[in-house]
């Protein structure tokens, strides 16, 4: 009953080519990479002493240089033509929702409007004035009225089960080591902070027509500079603004969360695999709310480790000395900004 597989059965090809391209090419230029990284002094060799536990730590130091940002071909989750579902999902409750709503929700509803469709065409062919002169005067039928109150009932607690599920886990927890990444919507742009990453902040603004064009992306959707992350690693996704309220909202990850001034929400997400996942701020907020799209770039751990070391930012073990002081700074004007306003608010 899941109306939306023939589109996704041809955007799952392409992934699994590219994939194997990304596979085929790797190697050749993680071994360049190795080279290179023996003539690199000081800091690199901080980074190895920093994990040195397993092979990953030295993935992540080879691929220190070799951050490019992912190509139009790492596109996912996008809508298809004459979809009729959600998008494709990339996240676990994203695809237990989109499970609940294409072989629960939708067949349930397809069959209830169908019966009361019946039901009234029945009515108005048997029971009109024509066919049906002389009507009868039955008012009570206790077996009817017990099976329209039972079957109802059952139908709402069976649908209860899997929605009270989905709520539950929207509420889960990230754990302690989960990523923490602050999103904060500024009219009319998007700004990324690593609070334990350093402290450093990623103004993400929508590109042109011509540059989205240029770079074979979505126009309306691609920015100059996307918000990285780590792909199949629990995220503590925080959101806040600094004027007025906004919304981070990305459909093919199953994830929105409102964006308040003076206040900072919380929730998990988790990337289930790299690719590049478009949305947009999905709260009125201004002249330029249409024009503040959210992309984010989903990497494997050792590259984003890497791209966060290209935005001077630190890793792991480095983090614990440098980011409570990068952390506060970063934090405390925005906070500063957000709460001036409902200080004020209250008197009224
Ligand atoms: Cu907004």
């Amino acid at each position: 009953m899941n109306f939306g597989n023939l589109p996704r059965g041809a955007v799952r090809m392409i992934t699994t080519l590219a994939a194997a391209a990304a596979l085929a090419v790797a190697p050749q230029a993680l071994s360049a990479q190795d080279a290179t990284e023996a003539a690199v002094s000081a800091p690199a060799t901080e980074q190895v002493e920093a994990a040195p536990e397993d092979a990953a730590a030295t993935d992540a130091v080879a691929a220190t240089d070799a951050y490019t940002p992912l190509g139009s071909e790492w596109i996912k989750g996008q809508p298809v033509d004459k979809g009729i579902t959600f998008q494709e999902q990339y996240s676990k409750d994203g695809k237990f929702a989109l499970w609940m709503h294409d072989a629960i929700l939708l067949p349930i509803i397809t069959v209830i409007c169908l019966f009361v469709l019946g039901l009234l065409l029945w009515v108005v062919v048997k029971f009109n004035r024509r066919a049906n002169a002389v009507p009868s005067k039955t008012t009570h039928n206790t077996f009817i009225e017990v099976v329209w109150t039972l079957v109802p009932v059952l139908i709402l607690v069976g649908i209860a089960v899997p929605s009270i599920t989905l709520l539950a886990r929207q509420y889960e927890s990230p754990p302690a080591d989960a990523v923490t990444v602050k999103a904060t919507g500024y009219q009319w742009y998007w700004g990324y902070t690593y609070p334990d990453n350093g402290g450093f902040e990623v103004i993400s603004n929508m590109l042109t027509k011509e540059q989205a064009d240029a770079n074979g992306e979505p126009h309306q959707l691609a920015v100059d500079n996307r918000l990285v992350l780590p792909a199949n690693t629990p995220i503590r996704l925080q959101t806040t603004a600094a004027d007025v309220i906004h919304a981070f909202a990305i459909p093919s990850l199953w994830f929105k969360l409102d964006a308040v001034p003076g206040r900072l929400n919380e929730r998990m997400l988790t990337i289930e695999e790299p690719g590049i996942y478009y949305g947009q701020c999905s709260e009125l907020c201004g002249a330029r709310h249409g024009y503040m799209p959210i992309a984010i770039e989903a990497l494997p751990r050792a590259q984003w480790e890497a791209w966060v070391r290209s935005q001077g930012g630190t890793v792991g073990g480095e983090a614990e000395e440098a980011a409570p002081a990068a952390a506060t700074e970063a934090a405390v004007p925005a906070a500063t900004d957000a709460e001036a306003e409902p200080i004020a608010a209250p008197a009224a």
